[in-house]
């Protein structure tokens, strides 16, 4: 055909026409592609299994009777309203039914027929004001939702309705994940309420990019090219923290820099925070104490001098300027070297309240940290966070948190809660939980946190007599805080996975799902994000679920098992280092361990530094006495003999290594059954694990031998005949350096 046009045609026009019909195949070759892609988008197959989808994905349901009754129970949908969050909300439904279903539903204005799915608030749809629905969304709350089967006109429905908006789109997650993870749907009565009201992410990220005690890349805030380039990837942190309630981020470290308060800066947050608003995000910012004296050319930052207070004003007008929802400061003060009220002999409450007040009229907060402790001070480092803040209780500004880590010392595989839950009545308490795995295998050993969340959340003060949890101190119900929060230090960095470890992001999961609901089990958490994440295969359901349940214990074991403590490498923390006795004495681990000839342990029974003397009673009489105080604990609360009889009648020497030696065989054996599931995920993700597993079982060798090697040499005991002999001596593990170990 072209040959015959192109014998008669001038060369101009001639060259057009092939032009054009090269480009109409082109055209209909791309077409074809893209419905193509869009079938395997539809159908899961089209993306690589690389983790960064997290658990929100979509992919067709593969169970031929589930199918079937989700599609009869679900055939339309109705949405009105239009603000930017019920968008997002109706694009999250849209598109995540369209993957589950295979088919993309209908939108209807009417409900003539049955299974439309009716979606809104009060304000947005009237559908749902005609509901009646009053009472189980007041009981719901601000931020709370419903997911009921009902009848709309005589037609049967399944509503899921809020408040305010921020409430449709935590709903649609919720009901997306009911399908995700095939739940029966036909009868559905939910109403789902957060517990604490900020359930916040911190990250340690620094504005050159780096991630303190991050393992999974550099830090997602391109400071850079912000506010001009936005990265995709901001929307889908955003998304993802929606997806299980997160409702802030404080974007910089802890170990904070001024200029993050400067415009140029402020302008960067700013963006951000427009990306995170649809998805009821808020941002925070770490507040350098110095930041008048490094930002402001005042001559001091001393919390009571009135220029201060009012540079602290106008700071912050400025940031709400930039930010109107700006959520408020996170704090390190007068710990660690960072500057603080204390420099100008003033005390926590001083320095809180100047902040607070400054933020106050934006109703703004201020979450001042706890964790302090000082090495001239000859005061075990386990009390003094309490000495210190508890005097301060009833002195903070009604808008300020102190936000307090799980256990008095810092983020180990193992902490007794910390004493100051329930001993504040008069302050909001916050939680911090670290959910980068510094002190638990960086990002390379498998070890799901939930347990360990669990475990200090379902804690008993006794503050207020039996019952009175360290969840309820946090929640603000012991002693009625309308302001509470919680906050996880964050293990998200820019790998493609975000988290390193394709297991890793169950511990942001479990984050966000124990924030907003600390009744939540351990179990449930990880069988829903093991169904989301990878199948709903039952026979790789169950076998991973042991996996992650059991794995913080198993890591226990390896690492600091029977309460010890605080044994890691110094400063990047990478690997055991129960020798280090230079520097700083409470950053050594012979401070912790202190063994000797006679045994090991801390005494901090009332013989000793009496550090249970901080808890209420009975728990410091369990705690304090070698008798009753539980195993788990012994080496953190009691310096006990070598030859101690231990509850399985060996002795405490015996038991130790019994740990150290169960330890290893625990990971041995996760190996083992992870090699079981082959076939039944991806394998790209599979060999990922495969692949950190055998690295976690050589460090956890690594471990049990250094640890024993060394305590041996105080016990003068043999290693029991039965367990395999440490192939490398004592000096060899006490030799490695690893100057470029990450998150330093
Ligand atoms: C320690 C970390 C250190 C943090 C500190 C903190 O090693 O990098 O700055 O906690 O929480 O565990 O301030």
């Amino acid at each position: 055909m072209q040959k015959k046009y192109a014998v008669k045609m001038p060369n101009k026009l001639k060259c057009k026409i092939l032009r054009d019909s090269h480009n109409a195949k082109l055209f209909s070759l791309i077409i074809i592609l893209v419905v193509i892609g869009e079938f395997l988008v539809l159908c899961g197959f089209a993306q690589a299994e690389d983790g960064y989808r997290l658990w929100l994905r979509y992919d067709l349901i593969t169970e031929a009777e589930k199918l079937s009754a989700y599609k009869t129970a679900f055939i339309a949908i109705n949405m009105e309203g239009n603000s930017p969050t019920l968008n997002t909300a109706r694009k999250e439904l849209s598109n995540g039914l369209a993957g589950l279903l295979g088919t993309r539903l209908a939108f209807v204005q009417a409900i003539t027929k049955h299974g439309v799915i009716v979606v809104g608030t009060p304000q947005s749809s009237p559908m749902i004001a005609a509901l009646n629905l009053q009472k189980k969304l007041h009981a719901a709350g601000e931020e709370g939702f419903i997911i009921h089967s009902m009848n709309a006109n005589g037609k049967k429905c399944t509503v899921i309705a809020a408040q305010n908006d921020i409430g449709v789109l935590y709903g649609v997650f919720h009901f997306l994940r009911l399908l995700q993870t095939r739940q029966d749907i036909n009868v559905l009565s939910i109403i789902s309420t957060p517990k604490i009201k900020l359930r916040l992410l911190n990250h340690w990220d620094n504005l050159d990019g780096s991630v303190e005690r991050g393992y999974a890349g550099t830090s997602l805030w391109d400071w850079h090219k912000l506010p001009d380039y936005i990265s995709p990837r901001y929307k889908d942190y955003a998304r993802a923290n929606a997806s299980i309630g997160i409702n802030g981020t404080v974007l910089t470290n802890v170990n904070a820099n001024a200029m993050v308060l400067t415009a140029r800066y402020l302008e960067k947050v700013a963006a951000l925070a427009e990306v995170f608003r649809p998805y009821g995000l808020k941002v925070y910012l770490t507040a350098r104490f110095s930041a008048p004296v490094e930002i402001g050319g005042l001559p001091t930052a001393d919390p009571l001098d009135a220029q201060v207070r009012a540079w602290w004003r106008h700071k912050a007008d400025e940031i709400y300027r930039f930010i109107p929802d700006f959520g408020g400061f996170l704090v390190k003060a007068n710990s660690e070297g960072q500057p603080g009220p204390q420099n100008y002999g003033r005390t926590h409450a001083e320095g809180a309240n100047l902040l607070a007040e400054a933020v106050a009229p934006h109703g703004g907060v201020v979450m001042w940290r706890a964790f302090v402790y000082d090495n001239n001070m000859p005061e075990d480092r386990a009390k003094q966070a309490y000495n210190e803040f508890k005097p301060l209780d009833g002195k903070y500004r009604n808008n300020v948190l102190i936000q307090v880590k799980n256990g008095p010392i810092d983020f180990q595989p193992r902490e007794p809660f910390h004493p100051l839950f329930g001993v504040m009545p008069r302050t909001p308490l916050m939680m911090e939980f670290q959910i980068t795995q510094e002190y638990l295998g960086f990002a390379t050993h498998l070890v799901y946190l939930a347990p360990l969340f669990k475990e200090v959340l379902d804690a008993d003060t006794y503050a207020h007599g039996e019952g009175s949890l360290v969840a309820n101190v946090i929640d603000g119900k012991l002693d009625q805080h309308t302001l509470s929060g919680i906050a996880g230090v964050s293990n998200i960095g820019d790998d493609r996975n975000w988290c390193g470890h394709p297991f890793a992001q169950a511990n942001w999961f479990a984050f966000g799902r124990l924030a907003w609901d600390h009744r939540q089990t351990a179990e449930i958490i990880a069988d829903d994000w093991l169904r989301m994440t990878f199948t709903n295969n039952e026979k790789f359901i169950a076998p991973a679920q042991s996996m992650l349940l059991a794995s913080r214990e198993i890591t226990v074991n390896y690492m600091t098992p029977l309460g010890l403590h605080h044994l890691m490498g110094w400063s990047h923390h990478y690997g055991p280092g129960p020798w280090i006795d230079q520097g700083r004495a409470d950053w050594t681990s012979v401070y912790y361990h202190r063994a000797d000839s006679l045994g090991i342990g801390f005494n901090r029974s009332p013989s000793g530094s009496d550090a249970v003397g901080q808890y209420f009673f009975p728990v410091r009489q369990k705690f304090g006495d070698l008798a009753t105080c539980p195993e788990p604990y012994l080496l953190w609360f009691h310096h006990v003999p070598w030859q101690h009889k231990m509850k399985s009648g060996r002795t405490l020497w015996e038991e130790l290594c019994f740990k150290y030696y169960s330890g290893v065989d625990s990971v041995r054996a996760m190996r083992k059954t992870w090699e079981t599931l082959a076939g039944m995920i991806d394998d790209e993700r599979f060999s990922h694990v495969q692949a950190l597993l055998k690295i976690q079982e050589q460090e956890a060798v690594w471990w049990r031998n250094a640890c024993l090697l060394y305590f041996q040499t105080f016990s003068k005991l043999p290693i029991p005949q039965e367990y395999e002999k440490p192939d490398r001596t004592l000096e060899y593990y006490m030799q490695l350096k690893f100057p470029y170990a990450p998150g330093i």
